[in-house]
């Protein structure tokens, strides 16, 4: 039994819900009448494993943050969300969405160099094609905001960084073309938001699809801490990994000599003691709330 698959969904819902597809912090639904039902879950992930403790609201927290990105967004881009009157089990923290087709691309927006870009960088100087001035470093701002498409992985992989060319071998050009600029103008209206309010905004994960009338609409979470890196403006050093947001006490807790968790061992991480679930909530909180201005209740 693999040691990180996916718990299944646990709480229950109505007679007519039927359970089509979880990932590692997500869930999602077909309703009685056809249409979707996603779940964000108090479940957070590090390292590529699901940890054992849930933070408590984290579902809660950030499907608020996609409904009001959502809404910060939809001068530029519709969005998927049909509902928020959602079963009793899953309240506050479940959307009813169209199903739409899906792109088979995810559409990522990097304003900053880290992660899977900084690698491909520091290999060839360029990020999914984009040439990159000579000399940065890990958390360089980049000159511009970038599209760096990658291909969906299945539950467990990383997705796979591809150029512009091949998300359009995928998508076609013209669809290609749309959606580089369509994440791209959606990127620097978040990133100039967050900004303002003292938070970087270093990437994000778009997820697209065509509603009924063929129309390319926002679907799945958005901006949120999950699809997306954020970091304190405030603490931002380039030349070393920044710290996150949300999950740097989870990150430093899990590789200290506290948890005795040995990382490189590939067994599943230790439960997270209180004051390590009480910090990290109490991010998401404060991530949301200084975004939004608004308190989270
Ligand atoms: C759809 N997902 C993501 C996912 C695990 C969600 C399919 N409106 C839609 C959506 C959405 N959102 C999807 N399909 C059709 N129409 C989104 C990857 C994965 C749990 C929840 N998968």
């Amino acid at each position: 039994m693999p040691t990180n698959t996916v718990p299944p969904p646990d709480y229950d819902l109505p007679d007519g819900f039927t359970h089509v597809y979880s990932g590692k912090v997500r869930d999602l639904w077909r309703t009685p009448d056809g249409l979707l039902l996603f779940v964000a879950t108090d479940r957070i992930s590090a390292y590529d494993w699901i940890l054992p403790t849930p933070i408590p609201d984290k579902g809660r927290i950030l499907t608020a943050a996609s409904l009001w990105w959502f809404s910060q967004l939809a001068d530029l881009c519709g969005n998927h969300v049909v509902s928020t009157e959602v079963p009793d089990a899953v309240t506050g923290r479940a959307m009813v969405c169209r199903p739409l087709d899906m792109v088979p691309v995810e559409c990522v927006a990097r304003g900053y160099l880290t992660g899977s870009g900084l690698t491909e960088y520091r290999a060839n100087g360029l990020v999914c094609g984009n040439p990159l001035p000579a000399g940065l470093v890990d958390g360089s701002e980049l000159p511009e905001s970038i599209f760096t498409p990658a291909t969906k992985a299945a539950i467990g992989d990383h997705d796979e960084n591809i150029t512009f060319e091949q998300a359009a071998g995928i998508v076609g050009a013209d669809q290609a073309a749309h959606l580089r600029d369509l994440t791209l103008r959606l990127y620097d209206r978040a990133r100039e938001i967050a900004r303002s309010h003292g938070i970087i905004l270093a990437d994000t994960k778009f997820e697209f699809g065509f509603d009924e009338a063929g129309t390319l609409i926002l679907a799945d979470e958005v901006l949120t801490p999950d699809s997306s890196r954020y970091w304190p403006a405030d603490a931002w050093a380039p030349g070393r990994p920044q710290p996150s947001f949300d999950k740097q006490y989870v990150r430093d807790w899990l590789t200290s000599p506290a948890s005795g968790w040995d990382r490189a061992a590939d067994v599943p991480p230790p439960p997270l003691p209180d004051d390590v679930v009480a910090a990290t909530r109490a991010k998401y909180v404060e991530v949301y709330e200084r975004l939004t201005g608004q308190p989270f209740e």
